[in-house]
Order: structure tokens, then sequence, then C-alpha cells
């Protein structure tokens, strides 16, 4: 199914068109050096190039091991698993590839600012870079999953609450590889809300990096359904949207934990047009006929002439049940 037009017709010369890929990675561990993951990303890139596409979406954390699963009593006691700047020196090669192979690619790393009256500020963020190797946007991931304080009853924390800043920023939308183009970080393509902030700003392509560990400590009866709400969830918003959603796990078993892989490339009518089936590093890719957007944003969708934001007031102005 990999790269099939078969769901999308045939692509004529005119229309404007992406072969994007997911470079799926396995686990890192703790041990492994920024250098050695370097190197794999390097490795998923040239295949992707190899096989003649314009962009590639490497998972959310990609240049360390999951840290949000240790909680440590000083936070700054983890600063070495953030980055200070980007591109450094450390990723500068995966820079220079992208220039040299004129492959653009998106990044998920934890960024750390310190202001200069001191304020310092950890973010969860995914950096778009384009073909020629400069920045388009870095996206600050918006919901903040799992606990800020250290829970003894779980086997593994989920403290990303302790360690990222939720977004002050929300979603944008850029334009670029000749596409309106979003991100979202994890576990933001579970909620509806992500998904119809790019729509309103006409998104064609949303990239989003995960790490789902298989385990939900806090309703373990999920547990079995993780591939299933993966998926659910990428799928709707992409359909409900009309947008095309590359959704790319750093999976396999991480310091004892596993993780979803199931890296998925979904297109405006909610089909799967691409799948891992890997628990490794793996490189899925697709054609996107980018106008199969309009399909369903021209029709169906229609947000301009069918959508009722005036009864919808309850969404800006409330966060849940209880106001
Ligand atoms: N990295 C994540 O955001 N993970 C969450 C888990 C905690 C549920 C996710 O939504 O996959």
């Amino acid at each position: 199914m990999q790269g099939s037009v078969a769901r999308q017709g045939r692509l004529s010369p005119m229309e404007r068109k992406l072969r994007v890929a997911g470079g799926q990675l396995g686990p890192i561990q703790r041990a492994d050096s920024r250098e050695q993951v370097v190197d794999r990303l390097l490795a998923l890139l040239t295949e992707a190039a190899d096989l003649g596409c314009e962009l590639i979406v490497f998972p959310e954390l990609a240049l360390t091991t999951f840290f949000p699963r240790w909680h440590v009593p000083d936070l700054a006691e983890f600063d070495h698993f953030y980055e200070t700047e980007m591109p450094n020196a450390v990723t500068q090669p995966l820079f220079d590839e992208a220039r040299r192979r004129g492959i653009g690619f998106s990044l998920g790393y934890a960024l750390i600012e310190r202001a200069d009256d001191g304020t310092v500020h950890r973010w969860n963020v995914q950096t778009l870079v384009d073909t020629t190797g400069e920045i388009v946007a870095t996206f600050k991931k918006v919901h903040i999953p799992g606990h800020d304080t250290f829970d003894p009853e779980r086997p593994f924390q989920h403290a990303e609450r302790y360690f990222f800043e939720p977004s002050p920023d929300g979603f944008g939308v850029w334009d670029a590889f000749g596409a309106r183009v979003g991100m979202m970080i994890c576990n933001d393509r579970r909620w509806p809300e992500t998904y119809r902030e790019m729509g309103l700003q006409g998104v064609e392509l949303i990239l989003c990096g995960y790490n789902t560990p298989i385990h939900y400590v806090p309703d373990p009866s999920q547990d079995e359904l993780q591939g299933f709400h993966n998926k659910l969830v990428m799928q709707s918003g992409a359909y409900q949207n009309g947008t095309f959603v590359v959704g790319v796990a750093k999976g396999g078993v991480e310091e004892g934990v596993a993780s979803l892989c199931e890296s998925i490339i979904v297109a405006p009518s909610g089909q799967i047009l691409a799948e891992a089936t890997t628990d490794g590093d793996e490189v899925i890719w697709a054609d996107l006929r980018l106008d199969w957007c309009k399909q369903y944003t021209g029709t169906l969708f229609d947000m301009d002439y069918y959508r009722r934001p005036e009864v919808y007031t309850r969404l800006t102005t409330m966060r849940g049940p209880n106001g």
C-alpha cells in the first residue's frame, strides 16, 4: 500500500503533489548518545531521499530517551536532555544532509530557553525544516499529558507536566512544501480542537510525532486499545478537516517500557495510505495529491458554508463540564 495512488486516483502532471515519509524510530535507551541517534535519523533521511521524498517526519523527543518516565526532585537534574539551540553541533549534520539531498524534515525534541531576566522555559517542541535546510517554524506542544509530582503507584512515571510548559501559542499553519502545513505533538492528536484550529486555517498536511506507552496506568483497560485509538483520532481528524495527517512513533521497548509503533499516513478521506509494520526504525511513505483535501473542504466539510460558530460558544469559554 505504501506510495499507492490507488485510492486517490491517478496524479495528473498539473496537480500539486508531495511525496512524504514518516521516519519511525525504535527505542532510544538512556545510554544512547545523541550522535548515535542522529546517525539513525540520517539513515532514515537518506532512505527517504532515495525514495524521492521531499519531507520526512520524525517522532516526538527524537534525540533522547523519553525522559519524563522518571521523576527527579530537582528539575534541573534533567536539563541535559534538552537542547539549548537548533541546529546545534550534534544536529547540524542532519540540516546539512537535508540541504544536500533536497529533503525537508520535522524533528521533535526538548528545548530549554533561558531569558535575560533569568526566566527558564522548558518546552516539548517540533521543528519543521525545509528542503534548503532552513527552519520554517518551531511548534510547542499544546496538550501536556501525565502528572507533575512523583506518583509512587506507577511502575513508570509520565511526568510531562513537570518537565514541560504548555504552549501559549496554539496551533499555527505555515506555507511550506507547496502546501499548508501544521504540526501537533503526541497527546495533541487526541483532541478534536487541535485539528479544527488548523482546519480553520486551511491546513492540508498535519505532522505529528508521538511516544505512547502501551500501558496506560490510570486506566489499563485502554492498553489493548492503544493501536485502535491512535488510528481512530488521526483518521477522524483527517477526515473531519479534509487534511492529510502523518503520525510517526518512537516505539518499541525503551528502558523497559513498551511503546506503540504503528506510524501511519492518513488521507483526507480518512483512509490509511501507509503504515509501519515493524517496532523499529522504519521509513513509510506515500504520494499526497494535495488537492484531494478540497474534495472534503469544498463539499461536506465546507466550513465557511456549514459551520455554526454562533452556537459553539462553549468551545472557547469552558475548559470542561465543570467550567
Ligand atoms: N507523549 C504523550 O503525549 N503521550 C500520551 C500518553 C501519556 C497518553 C499520548 O497521548 O499518547
